[in-house]
């Protein structure tokens, strides 16, 4: 069971709250086979987990603020040929007891479910429900509303409308509790420990899947379940491949390289990039590019604080980006036009940062309403600062180099706390950090 387990009773007394006379299904992860006898590893869907702490697939949450049983989960039944295959089930009675539904029930065979979904959403003005996640689950909830709307007879009344749950858990999950924000900086930790120690230990010579298994070996020996995403470790050129994933090559001297790689520690994830040089030392070109990025990175931490906008923060990050780009001669002309036609896409092609938190792009609008009503940052949100610059064209001189430097901010009151600060970013630091071995 989580440690937060405070925490999913007063989440679900908000969300039942919000959601005034509709009804809301919430399926949790299902099994996924790589291939044949061989499953993914699991993991809670997050928004499942988040209001239950709940971590057994094959469940489902109905939430029915108008039942007599408001919070109604259906799990997996106790099995003891499977549970000796498989491990511990809770199973209903605890489902109750532990975790705290207002009524339990077996998740197969699926009448018991329907059966309660028919009768709730009778009462109900509109159903919450992702759409498009699972074919087979659309389907039957399909043929539930018709089932349910055959019962009620001939009403008048216009069918459900179907939202998406996310209209509310979306939000809330983008505004983190003091508690999250701590489970949040021991992620930030340990990822920042991992990257430090990358840093020490890759050499011209290694192999990026080395690199690979020495985060994991961290992030796993200080408590963290799992990565919060496939690492990146990207050396030479690979480094301008965004979401670069073979992990395969070998560091060469003279090369940099960047790791882009972050714990998930009780289901909140890390998201830090560092760019660092494998033999300890900035080649002069690299230099300039990381000492652009850098000052990009920092300033527009600086600039996170309540008010801000993500949208404000990109469009700083372009600019002084571009001013970069013109002082390198990378780009020729002036810098009115250059930003009308978004030069600097070519070499910044991606955003400043996303929301993170237990996905790694994590949920929560970045516009109030419309596309161009830009949302503003309020304290205990998360988010991450990652500007970068990626050579895969361009002029010689700069060739296949790729930095990008991130980290995790949580806005505050004042302004902002950089949860990752562990790890060097400095030119002097982050080359003292590759001495070290
Ligand atoms: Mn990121």
């Amino acid at each position: 069971m989580s440690k937060q387990t405070n925490e999913f009773k007063t989440r679900r007394t908000q969300f039942l709250k919000q959601l005034g006379k509709g009804v809301a299904v919430l399926p949790s992860a299902k099994p996924a086979l790589r291939n044949p006898d061989v499953a993914y590893p699991p993991r809670q869907e997050s928004n499942f987990f988040y209001l239950t702490g709940f971590s057994e697939l094959n469940s489902c949450c109905l939430f029915a603020p108008m039942s007599k049983f408001p919070f109604q989960m259906f799990v997996e039944p106790k099995d003891p040929t499977k549970e000796l295959w498989e491990g511990y089930i809770h199973g209903p009675e605890q489902a109750q007891s532990l975790f705290g539904a207002d009524r339990a029930q077996a998740s197969h065979p699926e009448t018991f479910f329907d059966e309660a979904f028919v009768e709730a959403i009778c009462e109900a003005d509109s159903l919450y429900y992702r759409v498009g996640l699972d074919s087979r689950m659309d389907e039957r909830i399909f043929g539930l509303l018709q089932r349910a709307s055959k019962k009620l007879g001939r009403t008048g009344r216009p069918f459900w409308p179907i939202r998406d749950p996310l209209e509310i858990l979306g939000e809330m999950r983008c505004i983190k509790s003091p508690a999250e924000i701590e489970r949040m900086a021991t992620a930030a930790k340990i990822s920042a420990d991992a990257h430090k120690l990358a840093m020490k230990l890759a050499k011209p010579g290694s192999w990026e899947y080395e690199i690979e298994a020495l985060l994991f070996k961290e992030f796993r020996g200080h408590g963290a379940e799992r990565v919060g995403y496939n690492s990146i470790v990207a050396t030479g050129s690979n480094a301008c491949v965004l979401h670069y994933s073979s992990n395969n090559q070998q560091c060469q001297n003279g090369d940099l390289l960047l790791i882009d790689a972050g714990a998930e520690y009780d289901y909140y994830s890390a998201d830090i990039t560092r760019t660092f040089p494998v033999n300890g030392q900035f080649s002069k070109p690299q230099r300039e590019v990381y000492e652009a990025v850098l000052d990009v990175q920092k300033q527009c931490v600086d600039a996170v604080k309540p008010g801000a906008t993500v949208h404000a923060l990109q469009e700083m990050a372009s600019e002084l980006l571009l001013e970069h780009l013109l002082r390198m001669k990378v780009l020729k002309g002036t810098k009115k036009a250059l930003l009308q036609e978004n030069a600097q896409k070519k070499y910044y092609p991606h955003g400043i940062g996303h929301w993170l938190g237990m996905d790694v792009h994590d949920t929560g609008r970045y516009y109030v309403s419309r596309y161009d009503e830009y949302r503003p940052l309020k304290p205990g949100m998360v988010l991450t600062v990652e500007p970068g610059l990626y050579f895969s064209t361009g002029p010689a001189r700069y060739k296949g180099i790729g930095i990008r430097i991130e980290d995790d901010v949580v806005v505050t009151s004042k302004g902002c706390k950089v949860l990752t600060s562990g790890v060097p970013k400095e030119v002097e630091e982050v080359e003292a950090a590759c001495r070290l071995a």
